[in-house]
């Protein structure tokens, strides 16, 4: 009888239709519970690929004129996740945000449930009060006793509100005057390994991308100070106006680290705000092991980008913008909407946070993170680092044993490992420009093998020094020493011709 049940037999349609909706959502949470479960299981596939069209003619995405069966949205569902890849599998290697915690996705799934908005203490007054805790934490761990900080969607626009900030700090009339209260040419930094955000901020927000100046960063990928402080004399000299450093802690493809106490000195000399983006390297702050030398000196910095969704494996997303100067984010970002942030509320209106931002309706990201951070504790956490390094370091190992069949590329300093595969016809070729030419060429030819087995998956790109090479990334607590040795051994199965 549930099969021809319709959307209009649920609640809140109808008023007698809990025991539908409880059996309805029941099968819906038995299907992800299924998904979980092949998700972990190490025999079942990360994906089931198809091209495009062929998986068109797979799915019916149409949308109909008149509601589908409940029966039939449970189909859908099915199929979704059918053919959905599985982040969450521990041989899945492709992204930074690797691997699917249970915890963090509880939370998510009461998330959804709650479905409130985050800009009012008015409507999500515990997820408020979550965030102000969380940020709190993870700005005492940053190593600042006041601040200020906020979640958003994703590190690019964390490192977005960094640069409004510094520009607010130093050109307060920007808000209103616009550029005219600039009057000079602003200009910012960053290395030539940075995420691409950074240099989308100085397109967005009139500076141009020629005035987002790329320094030189070493064969190690680590910005180069003394760089730094030349391209800044330089363009002073031309009359620009230098306002903004980004040095990253944990750079996207190699995993370097900007030399940050230098970094900081020259910022101080020439007083230029100091943003770090740590979207990616932040989780080490949890580390007493790993997080220095990496990211000492970071309590010098104006704001920092951190993302629980990568190193914590908080579930996507979850991103993090930290200040060290509290009052910043609100007089940078106000604007007094009065239908939403009445300043003569019932409570402390500081608590309304929607006013800090530049998005109106803001997701609850807060909840998967506190929950998750109550279910490990810091110390949790910091065990999930070390082991995350540990894993990296047996795979270099690894890896600097079979000389003839991998290529490690540089010694990482985090979780990203960079190496090429030697297929059996170059292994007695010196290393020459000829041979990386031919195992660059492998790189998607062995992802698509990959993917056409469904039975791996890491990433590839090429950099601004090499052509194609692997970037395998271990940020999931899923994976073993049992799951790399598996992915040297399946690499070299799906490539050694
Ligand atoms: N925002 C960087 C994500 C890139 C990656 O997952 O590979």
């Amino acid at each position: 009888e549930h099969c021809n049940l319709k959307y209009s037999d649920i609640l809140p349609h109808n008023a007698e239709g809990y025991p539908a909706t409880r059996e309805f959502l029941m099968k819906v949470v038995d299907i992800l519970l299924d998904f979980i479960k092949s998700t972990n299981d190490r025999n079942a596939k990360i994906l089931d690929f198809h091209h495009p069209s062929e998986m068109m003619r797979l799915l019916d995405l149409e949308i109909p004129d008149t509601g589908l069966t409940l029966q039939q949205l449970l189909i859908d569902c099915s199929t979704t996740l059918k053919y959905q890849v599985k982040t969450g599998h521990p041989h899945f290697f492709n992204q930074l945000s690797c691997g699917l915690d249970l915890v963090s996705m509880a939370g998510e799934w009461l998330t959804a449930t709650a479905n409130t908005n985050m800009f009012t203490y008015e409507i999500a007054p515990v997820f408020i009060l979550m965030e102000h805790v969380v940020l709190q934490k993870m700005r005492e761990l940053i190593g600042w006793s006041g601040g200020d900080s906020i979640l958003a969607p994703g590190g690019s626009i964390s490192n977005l509100y960094a640069f409004l900030a510094a520009r607010h700090k130093m050109f307060p009339a920007y808000k209103e005057r616009g550029l005219a209260a600039i009057g000079g040419q602003l200009v910012m930094f960053t290395s030539d390994q940075c995420h691409y955000s950074v240099k989308s901020c100085a397109a967005v927000c009139g500076l141009g991308t020629d005035n987002c100046v790329m320094v030189p960063s070493d064969e190690r990928g680590r910005m180069i100070p003394s760089k730094l402080e030349e391209l800044i004399l330089e363009r002073k000299a031309k009359g620009h106006i230098p306002f903004f450093v980004n040095a990253t802690a944990g750079t996207t493809v190699i995993g370097a680290f900007d030399p940050i106490s230098e970094i900081a000195d020259i910022c101080q000399r020439h007083q230029l705000w100091l943003h770090i983006d740590a979207a990616w390297g932040g989780g080490l702050l949890l580390s007493r092991k790993y997080r220095h030398p990496r990211m000492t000196g970071i309590e010098r910095a104006d704001s920092v980008t951190w993302n629980p969704h990568k190193l914590m494996g908080a579930l996507l997303q979850c991103s993090t913008i930290h200040f060290k100067e509290d009052g910043l984010l609100i007089s940078c970002n106000q604007m007094s909407a009065e239908y939403l942030f009445m300043t003569d509320k019932l409570y402390d209106v500081k608590y309304d946070t929607g006013d800090k931002v530049i998005q109106c309706g803001r997701h609850n990201d807060i909840f998967k993170l506190w929950l998750q951070w109550r279910a490990k504790g810091t110390e949790g956490f910091e065990k999930h680092m070390d082991r995350l390094m540990e894993l990296s370091e047996y795979m270099v190992r690894r890896i600097k044993q079979m000389p003839d069949k991998y290529y490690l590329i540089l010694e990482p300093e985090m979780v990203n490992v960079c190496f090429w595969y030697l297929p059996t016809r170059v292994r007695n070729m010196p290393h020459t420009q000829e041979r990386i030419k031919i195992i660059a060429d492998i790189c998607p030819i062995l992802k698509g093998r990959m993917m056409q087995a469904g039975t791996l998956m890491v990433g590839y790109q090429p950099d601004d020094r090499r052509p194609n090479f692997f970037r395998n990334i271990i940020s999931s607590a899923a994976v073993t020493e049992a799951d790399v040795d598996f992915l040297l051994a399946e690499m070299d199965r799906l490539g050694h011709d």
